[in-house]
């Protein structure tokens, strides 16, 4: 039997690590209890960046973005910009059971959805309308490019169960202020999150053009099964994120990685921006920990 070790992107990922946690040392199948942690951050009204309260777009709907993987059998499903829904990350999973498709957007997505049986919620909260119509008359127009330190974060929940299987979900309302129809990495199969029990599992937490432009997560697991450590390739990442903006001409955007090996050991790093922090439960604590953050390397 092998230890259980959940991880989750960011402070919050504590509350996401906590409610997973004690479900896979009951037992539970990485990908299920990865889920139940993904959606105690989406039902969190004072995250302002996932789900129920999550960060509106250009504008003001909130559009939600999720995926999950299991690592068993690589089966996989996601929802991109879908509205009204409190739970994304659960009608990604039914994607992935229920449909023969990996990916449903906007309309489409809310209308399997409802078939499914999910209501129809409103996901602002009164902070959430007051924070948008705040910001909005401070930034429009123009908004500036979004991926500022405030406008971005995103659950990206990775797990090892008792089996040795590994499952992931990522759950986010992405980019504030992003234009409507746009789609983030944190959707997209290989670009937020990839979970291979043969290799491991990555994901992704940041601006996802950034993310996208290197195929961040699937990278990451293909480094491992080449023999990278989890460490070592969320590094072998960031420099290739940083290595794409210096050829572009532009300062590395926030953007961060992390990554669970097979055998439990995990990683994670950043660019210098993104200041970021995850939460992992192991060995019956949990913990906050800071990335090492990586910076542009001199020409
Ligand atoms: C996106 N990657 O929509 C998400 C946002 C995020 O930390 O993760 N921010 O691009």
């Amino acid at each position: 039997m092998k230890q259980p070790v959940v991880i989750a992107t960011w402070p919050f990922g504590r509350i996401a690590v906590e409610a997973a946690y004690p479900l896979l040392v009951q037992g539970i199948p990485a990908l299920d209890a990865a889920l139940a942690g993904a959606k105690a951050v989406e039902d969190d009204p004072k995250v302002d960046s996932v789900g129920y309260g999550g960060i509106a777009n250009a504008i003001g709907t909130v559009s939600l973005d999720a995926c999950v993987m299991d690592g068993r059998t690589l089966a996989c499903g996601a929802v991109a910009a879908l509205e009204n829904i409190r739970h994304p990350a659960e009608v990604a999973k039914r994607v992935m059971e229920k449909t023969p498709h990996v990916l449903l957007v906007g309309e489409g997505a809310r209308w399997f959805a409802l078939q499914q049986g999910f209501p129809l919620a409103t996901l602002h909260t009164p902070e959430s309308v007051a924070n948008w119509v705040k910001r909005q008359a401070k930034e429009v127009p123009p908004a500036p490019p979004p991926g500022g330190p405030q406008d971005h974060d995103t659950v990206t929940v990775l797990a090892l169960d008792q089996k040795g299987h590994l499952g992931g979900v990522c759950t986010t309302s992405g980019l504030a202020f992003k234009m409507p129809g746009r789609v983030g990495d944190s959707p997209l199969i290989g670009h937020g999150l990839y979970v291979d029990d043969t290799a491991g599992a990555a994901g992704a937490t940041g601006v996802g053009e950034e993310i996208i432009r290197i195929n961040g997560s699937f990278f990451i697991v293909e480094q491992m099964r080449a023999g990278k450590s989890p460490q070592e390739a969320c590094e072998i990442a960031v420099r290739k994120v940083n290595a794409t903006a210096v050829r572009r001409g532009v300062h590395p955007a926030s953007v961060a990685f992390l990554a669970l090996a097979p055998d439990g050991r995990f990683g994670a790093a950043c660019t210098i921006p993104a200041k970021f922090q995850f939460a992992v439960a192991q060995a019956g604590k949990v913990e906050l920990l800071t990335a090492k953050a990586i910076g542009p390397e001199a020409p």
